[in-house]
Formats: C-alpha cells, structure tokens, sequence
C-alpha cells in the first residue's frame, strides 16, 4: 500500500476523552472513530489488525475441531422467552419492536439460537461431539462504554458453543477450548492467565476468565508467578487426544488463579508469599460449562445409546476481538506509539521514502516495495511529501515492526536503514539483506 494513495487520518493532539493508553493511541494512530457512545467504525488500520487477530482466533477455533457458522444479530425474542432470560438479562439487552409489533432484540449473546439450530437438526449421540462457532457482532446497552472498544456497546465476539451427551464429553469439549484459547492469546503475542471466574448472566458452574495483565485493567486478579513462566502448547498439540487436554488444563489450574469475585482468601495464603501476584488484568476470553441450562427448557435432546432422550450438555466460550486489540496495545506500547507483534501488525513493515520525486530514492523504494510484496511481507510505502520528523513520528505511532529508509545519502553507499521498532537497533544493510532479515519474520 502507498501511504499517498490510503486513508490513515492520524491525530496529532492526544484525543481528550481517551483515559488509557490503548483508547488515545487507537484513535491517534487512525485505527477507529466513535460514532456514537461505544460504537466504533473500524478505519482501514485498525480493520487490518481486526482481519488479523479474526484469522488468528478461526485457525485455532478449527485446529480445536469447532465449526464457523453465522448467525445474525438481530433475534426473535420468542427463544429468549423459551429459555427464560428474555425477562432475567435487564436493561443491557437492547430490545426492538419491528413494524408488525414482533419483539426482537440485537443479541448481546447466541446460546438461544445455537440451542434452536442444533434441536432443529441433530437427532443422536452419534452426531456429538459437535462445536459450532461464529465471529458476530453483539450489543451490550453497558451503563459506561469506556475505554474505547475495551468496553464497548457495540464489540465483536467470537462464541463457540458445544454440545455433548453428558458431564464427560462436555468437560472434554471444554478442555479442547481451553487449550485453544492458551494458543489464540499467545498467538496475539499475549500472555493469558486461566482464572476461575463468575459466571453471571450466562450462568453454569464451571469458569475460567483468560487474563492479560495490565494496570489498567478492569479486573483485580490474584495468580501464582508461576504462570508468568509457564509453556504454551505448540502447533502439534493433539486436540482429538481428551487425556492430553485434560493434563494440559490440570498444569494451567493447579497453582492458584482467580478474579477478584472467585477470590479465596484462605487458599490464596497457601500460596508463599513471594510467589503471590496482584495485579489488575483485562478479560479478552471467558468459557463456560452449564451443562442442561439451555438445552433442557428448549428440547434440544438426542437419543443416547441405551436409546434414551437426553438434554445435551453444553458451554459456551467467548473471545472479544475488537477488546483483544486494545489489550495488545496496552501490552505493547511506548511514549512514541504502538509496538505491534509480527503476527497482528496492518502491515509487514514500513518503507520511508526521504525524497520522493528523486530518481533514485524512487526506483529504490519501488524496488524494495516490489521485492517485500514478493518476500510475503506486506509494506506501507510512504511516499508522501511530510517533512522527515514527521514520517518517522507517524511510523513510530503505527507501530509496524520495521522501518526501512531509504535516502540519497544511503544509496550513495549502497545501503537502507533499518530500524526495529521494539528495539529501536538500526542498522545499514542492503536492500537485499534488508529483504531477507525482515521476512525471516513473516
Ligand atoms: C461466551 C460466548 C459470553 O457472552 N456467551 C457466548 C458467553 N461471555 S462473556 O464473557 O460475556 O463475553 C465474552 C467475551 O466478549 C468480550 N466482551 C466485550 N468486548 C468489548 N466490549 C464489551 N462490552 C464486552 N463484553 C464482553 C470479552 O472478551 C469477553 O471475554
């Protein structure tokens, strides 16, 4: 992409409204502009980075044996009636009237209509275990939107819902999810942390918030050091394996974890003292187990081996995208801008073109452009005509993990700057080593 012919409208003031670091930086560097209290447009930037963490996320999701479907966001209220929430979940539904005076709402979650999907269709056991997904928007009417898309009314959601003949497979299939999700975060270049959570409006009694770390995080959390060290499972990790998963998820909850609400003084003084960790986290994952709570006011039955009906036993296991960003940013930032991880960032790397409308910083940037877009690192040419302070400051503040300039002093010599953006190290290559260095990476 030329940065002359894309639309990355940058701030320079810090933004008033923004209290944390991700908020002020989302909207400085162009990633969003708030369109009404929590709700959100995502600008090309932050849509890249948004395609990113998705993809992310759907690879693990299908790795795990769970399918991507898409439900819609508006819903009858009729199936919220059936399981009975429709009068229990309060003024954060937004509930809307259409013109034949029907009762529908903009889904703030999916048990309901994954419930009504799966009793419409499946019939047996033999079609269990079955994990549908899909990637949505929700609304939530939240007392106070803040933080940007931390919290906001409008957000995208990817909810996973699973389905089993009983407790067994059910446990099984949230091992699975839990493994999935260790993966997703650490993939997002995130350190999560299980903890055992409340289960609130989606009821159940089985729990776990995956955590990052961050002063300004919304939730107080209490957690060993341990997991600060602990090895997240590789690609090769076999998700049809049940006994592997339920190791996996007895080593990530045995030293204790929990959110301020789940918090037990008593077991936490078990933990020695320095090994204690309190500290302030941001939710970016929740899954639940609630086995028949669903399932059985809505007849979502099949027919079990001893040729029985049975209520299938389900959970379902949320992750915010849009919420995972800002929790990228404020795990990764400086005074000058974002630092993205190589796996998220909009673009690949920077090329910085000192002189444009000179012969060779022209054909050079091209070149190196043409020789990146070849190499799979997608680049951000800047072409335009700012003054040199400026175009480093701007790419300082998109964070892209690396800068390449190219300058007539350079080329005299042969050689382009590069600079690691978490570093700051710069160094003088040619453009060919240039080339090979940065797409080690991609
Ligand atoms: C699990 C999937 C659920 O809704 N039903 C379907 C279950 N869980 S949850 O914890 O309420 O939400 C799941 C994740 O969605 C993100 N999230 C938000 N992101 C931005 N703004 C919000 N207001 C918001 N509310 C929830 C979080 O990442 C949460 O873990």
């Amino acid at each position: 992409m030329r940065l002359s012919r894309y639309f990355l409208p940058l701030l320079k003031e810090n933004p008033k409204e923004a209290e944390i670091v991700s908020h002020r930086l989302m909207l400085r560097a162009g990633m969003i502009r708030q369109q009404a209290a929590g709700i959100y447009s995502m600008l090309p930037l932050g849509k890249r980075v948004l395609d990113k963490v998705c993809n992310i996320i759907r690879e693990e999701q299908n790795r795990s044996g769970a399918i991507e479907i898409l439900m819609p966001t508006i819903q009858s209220a009729d199936l919220w009636r059936e399981s009975g929430r429709y009068d229990d979940y309060g003024k954060e539904m937004l509930r809307i009237t259409d013109r034949h005076e029907r009762d529908l709402l903009y889904g703030p979650t999916n048990e309901e209509m994954v419930t009504d999907i799966f009793r419409s269709y499946v019939r047996s056991y033999k079609d269990l275990p079955l994990n549908l997904y899909h990637i949505q928007w929700k609304f939530r009417d939240e007392i106070r939107p803040r933080f940007g898309v931390m919290r906001g009314r409008e957000f995208l959601m990817k909810d996973a819902y699973s389905f089993d003949l009983d407790f067994e497979g059910a446990r099984a299939a949230y091992n699975r999810m839990f493994v999935a999700y260790l993966r997703t975060f650490e993939r997002c270049g995130l350190k999560s942390i299980p903890m055992r959570a409340d289960t609130g409006p989606i009821g159940g009694d089985l729990s776990h918030e995956f955590i990052v770390l961050a002063d300004t995080g919304e939730s107080e959390v209490f957690c060993h050091r341990d997991y600060l060290e602990m090895d997240v499972p590789g690609a090769d990790v076999d998700f049809t394996d049940d006994a592997q998963m339920a190791s996996i998820v007895e080593k990530w909850t045995t030293p204790y974890a929990a959110t301020d609400e789940m918090h037990d003084e008593a077991e936490w003084e078990k933990t020695p003292i320095p090994e204690r960790l309190s500290a302030r986290g941001i939710e970016v994952g929740h899954i639940f187990h609630f086995g028949t709570k669903y399932s059985e006011p809505m007849g979502a039955v099949v027919t079990g081996p001893d040729g029985k009906q049975h209520a299938v036993s389900m959970g379902s296991y949320g992750i915010g995208p849009t919420r995972l960003i800002a929790a990228i940013i404020e795990a990764s930032h400086d005074d000058n801008g974002i630092i993205w991880p190589e796996s998220v960032a909009p673009f690949g790397a920077g090329i910085i073109n000192m002189k444009p409308g000179d012969a060779g910083c022209d054909s050079w940037s091209d070149d190196l452009y043409a020789k990146f877009a070849a190499a799979g690192v997608d680049p951000l040419l800047d072409d335009t005509h700012e003054r040199a302070g400026a175009k480093f400051a701007a790419m300082d503040l998109i964070g892209l993990p690396w800068q390449v300039t190219v300058g007539p002093r350079g080329i005299g010599s042969g050689v382009v700057e590069v600079k690691n953006r978490k570093s700051g190290e710069k160094q003088e290559l040619s453009p060919e080593a240039a080339v090979n260095l940065i797409a080690k990476g991609a």
